[in-house]
């Protein structure tokens, strides 16, 4: 793993040391299966640099993320070509978070990189429940034969979790067999929230690991996306919902997909370092 002391940045507000943390940033610069547009490799070193300007002050929580613990471990050095060995690392790396008692926060890379914290925090946790917001259903059994791929990440998921775990929201793209398959094997919503708030009463306060893929959100606000997919939710709408779970108990959280090559006019990068804040300030 590289040092934060070699990388030039760390998340605006991000101070506190290791052992006093409560909430570990890490990020996974993964995108060796992206089918589309790849380049969200790039998103935590950009999402570190851009964070520097914006305010560490939530206006909307009333809370500062300097006077909150979080460390900003810098990023796993991944195998560009070999997604079992990133995951292995991934896997490893978010066990040994979750071994000394924090919460892990995982900034992509492409989707497939929720599976190997997903299995750490399953690995710890009984009865480890998915909240997945996300344009795509992630529910293909293999993509171009391969099973592990960001298109077939929640599939695998649920080899882990088994029926009525896992919980979806925002999604408006797949195959009409991946719809079909969720009938039966997730709690599927589409296009927006609705449901957000029985499927919390339903999780109760079993353990959540939340997993944001930001082309949840319309391409209008985040076209910086590998496969943007038009008629999203709003941030409003997304910051809402991430209210409403982090009353959940949330022991791991990742975002992904966020693609600054793509992001032509930075809005996007903007968008990803404010929704960041919020999360970590609720976590
Ligand atoms: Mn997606």
């Amino acid at each position: 793993m590289r040092n934060m002391q070699n990388q030039k940045y760390a998340f605006i507000g991000c101070q506190s040391e290791y052992k006093g943390s409560r909430i570990v940033l890490f990020g996974a610069p993964f995108d060796g299966t992206s089918s589309y547009r790849a380049g969200s490799r790039s998103a935590p070193s950009s999402i570190r640099m851009e964070s520097q300007g914006i305010e560490t002050y939530s206006p909307y929580l009333g809370k500062d993320l300097a006077e909150t613990a979080v460390f900003d471990r810098g990023d796993l050095e991944l195998p560009m070509g070999n997604a079992r060995q990133a995951l292995r690392i991934i896997r490893k790396n978010t066990a040994s978070i979750l071994d000394d008692g924090k919460k892990p926060f995982m900034i992509g890379g492409e989707h497939l990189v929720t599976l190997g914290a997903f299995e750490a925090a399953a690995e710890k946790y009984q009865d480890l429940c998915l909240i997945h917001f996300d344009a795509h259903t992630d529910l293909r059994e293999d993509y171009l034969g391969e099973k592990l791929s960001h298109a077939t990440v929640v599939k695998r998921i649920w080899e882990i979790t088994g029926d009525n775990r896992i919980f979806q929201f925002g999604i408006r793209s797949g195959m009409k067999e991946e719809f079909e398959w969720a009938k039966k094997h997730t709690c599927l919503t589409r296009f927006n929230f609705g449901g957000l708030s029985e499927a919390i009463q339903k999780i109760k306060d079993k353990p959540v690991y939340l997993t944001i893929d930001f082309d949840v959100l319309d391409p209008s606000e985040m076209p910086g996306t590998g496969t943007p997919e038009a008629g999203g939710v709003r941030y409003k709408e997304l910051f809402d919902a991430i209210r409403a779970v982090s009353a959940c108990n949330v022991v791991a959280c990742d975002v992904v997909e966020l693609c600054p090559p793509l992001d032509n006019s930075g809005i996007s990068v903007a968008l990803a370092c404010k929704l960041l804040r919020e999360i970590l300030l609720q976590l």
